[in-house]
């Protein structure tokens, strides 16, 4: 068996927000005491993470004085100092304060687009203090439970036109870093725009510095939508795109539930593990999930143990599905080439789609072959269940 210890090669992170949830939700009240940030700093220096990030207010209080602002991060950075965690990245509060109540960004009062700019040029300023190199945007109010209330090309030129601002603001103040946009369908708004992954890569694109913009995917805000988490992560790989990652697990279709990762749908979790691992993304591991409401600050530790051990679990599992040979035999048949098409291939020639057109296809043979794609799924669950 090997070791599943957390080392920082791993870059297992996780937020303010989630080792510090409290359990409160629309139905019920907290089931747990706050922690300082400066208490779950310790926290997760003792489950064995590597970084923590935070928004800016899980750190320093929406109404704090620049006073209290100084002396809440010299003990943060004491902490940090203390632990050796670190602080890969930082994000803006833009959902909790009623003034953001009909978006940010988005929001239809010129007012609180400007706050909404404000607050986030400050906490860019204070992430880069405490050395984060990403800087994730979460738009969770940037939606609509009504479409009479604002028009969805507003919302997306309004979107465009902050993340210009903003983009500008770092080049303008030297700071190395880099935005990664998160995409979710709805919660809390009815409907969130920009509500996938692929929605936000094709946005980026329409931006003045796209190069300094890619994504931050996460498993919960995919599978609510019903759709695979992989294939979206896969095409903002492809792109270039993958800046971050929050993992977590989730029921497809139910609220966003943000459990421990790899406790729902493992299989999913398998495929995405490998797919980071295979690909070598050097980027964060963060755990964008909290503990069950019925846990106290132990049964936290255990969440935050359980999605790191998890994941070098896995790891060690696609370690194993790749190098098993009758998998391996599995996928060289399936991939097998006779070199039929070799006159075909690669970029178009005139004669190459003459000498295409010429070809004449066995297609009765094409059809009938079969994939043994069963007993490849079969493998992998066995690989999964432990018993190859
Ligand atoms: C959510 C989101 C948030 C963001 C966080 C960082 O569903 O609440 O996932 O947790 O990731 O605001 O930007
Ligand atoms: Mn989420
Ligand atoms: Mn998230």
């Amino acid at each position: 068996m090997t070791d599943y210890t957390p080392k920082p090669e791993h870059r297992f992170t996780f937020g303010l927000w989630t080792v510090g949830n409290v359990g409160r939700d629309p139905f019920g009240e907290p089931v747990r005491e706050p922690l300082s940030p400066v208490e779950i700093v310790q926290l997760l220096a003792e489950v064995g993470a590597y970084g923590v990030n935070f928004h800016d207010n899980d750190l320093i209080p929406i109404d704090a004085t620049p006073a209290e602002r100084d002396k809440i991060v010299a003990d943060f950075k004491k902490a940090l100092a203390d632990t050796g965690l670190v602080v890969p990245m930082a994000t803006t509060n833009l959902f909790t304060d009623p003034a953001f109540k009909d978006g940010a960004f988005t929001s239809n009062d010129p007012k609180v687009r400007a706050y909404a700019l404000q607050k986030t040029m400050n906490a860019i300023d204070l992430g880069v203090e405490l050395g984060a190199k990403v800087y994730v945007f979460w738009g969770g109010r940037e939606g609509a439970e009504t479409d009479a209330a604002k028009s969805p090309l507003d919302a997306i030129q309004r979107n465009r036109e902050a993340m210009n601002f903003l983009c500008d603001y770092v080049i303008d103040q030297g700071y190395d870093l880099k935005f990664a946009l998160e995409a979710k369908p709805n919660e809390p708004r009815g409907h969130i725009y920009n509500a996938t992954t692929g929605h936000m890569l094709a946005f980026i694109e329409t931006l003045d510095h796209p190069e300094m913009v890619g994504v931050n995917p996460e498993v919960a805000h995919e599978q609510m939508a019903g759709l695979n988490f992989l294939h979206g992560v896969a095409q903002a790989w492809d792109a270039g795109k993958l800046f971050h990652i929050d993992l977590n697990d989730q029921v497809i279709g139910r609220y966003d539930q943000d459990f421990r990762f790899g406790s729902a749908d493992i299989k999913s979790a398998f495929f995405l593990v490998k797919f980071l691992e295979d690909v070598g993304y050097q980027g964060s591991r963060h755990f964008d999930a909290h503990a069950y409401r019925t846990e106290d600050y132990e049964g936290v530790k255990d969440f935050a143990r359980g999605c790191m051990r998890t994941y070098l679990i896995l790891k060690e599992k696609a370690a194993q599905w790749n190098a098993d040979p009758e998998i391996q035999a599995l996928l060289a048949e399936i991939n097998r080439d006779d070199g039929e098409t070799d006159p075909f291939k690669g970029a178009y020639t005139a004669a190459k789609a003459a000498a295409l057109r010429a070809h004449r296809f066995d297609r009765k043979a094409l059809g009938a072959r079969g994939l043994a794609y069963e007993r490849l799924d079969q493998l992998t669950i066995e690989v999964l269940l432990g018993v190859r």
